[in-house]
């Protein structure tokens, strides 16, 4: 399948300061610092980065951990001294790609976990030291966000499992489920498919956790389209692209597609370089949406799989993106 040039919409600004968090900022080793969860909690902002470290002139990747940081403003962060799951014990040791919510006052954090397969799970924590584990998925599954409130009463994720068995190509799509307290999940169903979204031809999967909005959940999500004739990355061998998406969730029915930009929203682009170029190249995966009280919205994201980055867009412009329904519904 050939690529298209898709373009990022003109309402998104990129931050001036991107990227704004990188290896260098990391007092511990750091090689690929990236795809991140944000929040802001108790008055800051707060973020879990994923850090993958290992021999940078060989650009090889020996292991990985979870790295925190504190900001005042969203843009300029310092870093935790050590990792939160440095302890190879710690049972989030393995954690990646993690995002954070708060929820009735806690910190929800989801995350991949590479366990006999990729594993998505839930974790809550009051301090970033202690953590309860609530729920590790079957594999496999991967890209967990949970809402920042009950909806029904009931806690809500999006997720996106690996649908494969018998299924022509890879074809991931967005899923949801439910839960009463965080530990038992299911009233699963399909939210968004690969084939509702114009621009995609592999999978979607939630980014951010979704922001209320008197519309609807705001929610970006990433979409990819693969072509075989790219040769990207540090391995020569990356043929994906990852775009941000933009969707709108019914209030109440948070499984209903109510609003579906046509076109990706953030598109890493040649001229970008930290988006362009890194261990994967052409990678754009938003992990945090803030809402600031002028109507202001910070998406951050991790680009090229090695650095962290921020974009803001103005919230009424999101909303009028996503006014139409997907042309395309769900298959029954
Ligand atoms: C996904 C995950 C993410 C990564 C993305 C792009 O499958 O591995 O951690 O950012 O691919 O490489």
């Amino acid at each position: 399948m050939n690529s298209v040039n898709w373009k990022t919409h003109p309402c998104i600004r990129r931050h001036p300061a991107n990227p704004v968090l990188s290896a260098k900022d990391v007092p511990y080793p750091a090689m690929l610092v990236f795809n991140a969860g944000v929040t802001k909690y108790q008055g800051r902002y707060v973020m879990v980065f994923r850090n993958d470290y290992g021999e940078v002139e060989k650009k090889k990747i020996t292991g990985r951990n979870l790295g925190l940081a504190w900001s005042r403003d969203g843009v300029t962060w310092e870093v935790a001294r050590e990792p939160l799951n440095g302890d190879p014990e710690h049972p989030l040791a393995r954690a990646y790609d993690p995002r954070l919510t708060v929820l009735e006052g806690r910190v929800y954090m989801s995350f991949a976990i590479s366990n006999h397969g990729t594993c998505a799970g839930v974790a809550v924590t009051d301090d970033f030291e202690k953590w309860e584990i609530l729920n590790v998925s079957v594999p496999d599954n991967r890209n967990m966000v949970i809402f920042p409130e009950r909806i029904g009463g009931k806690i809500v994720r999006l997720e996106r499992p690996f649908a494969g068995y018998l299924r022509p190509g890879d074809r991931f799509d967005m899923w949801l489920s439910t839960s009463p307290d965080g530990r038992f999940w299911g009233e699963s169903r399909v939210v968004l498919a690969t084939y509702q979204v114009p621009w995609v031809n592999n999978k979607v999967g939630p980014g951010a956790p979704p922001v209320k909005t008197e519309k609807g959940w705001l929610t970006v999500f990433h979409g990819v389209d693969i072509d075989l004739s790219r040769h990207w990355g540090w391995e020569g061998n990356w043929n994906k692209r990852y775009c941000a998406g933009l969707a709108l969730l019914d209030l109440k029915e948070p499984w209903r597609v109510i609003g579906l930009m046509r076109e990706p929203l953030i598109v890493p682009e040649p001229e970008i370089a930290c988006e362009a170029k890194g261990y994967r190249d052409y990678v754009i995966f938003p992990g945090g949406l803030v809402v600031e009280d002028d109507g202001r919205v910070k998406i951050y994201y991790g680009a090229a799989d090695t650095v962290e980055c921020l974009a803001e867009a103005d919230l009424e412009e999101l909303l009028r993106l996503c006014e139409q329904p997907p042309e395309v519904p769900l298959k029954g």
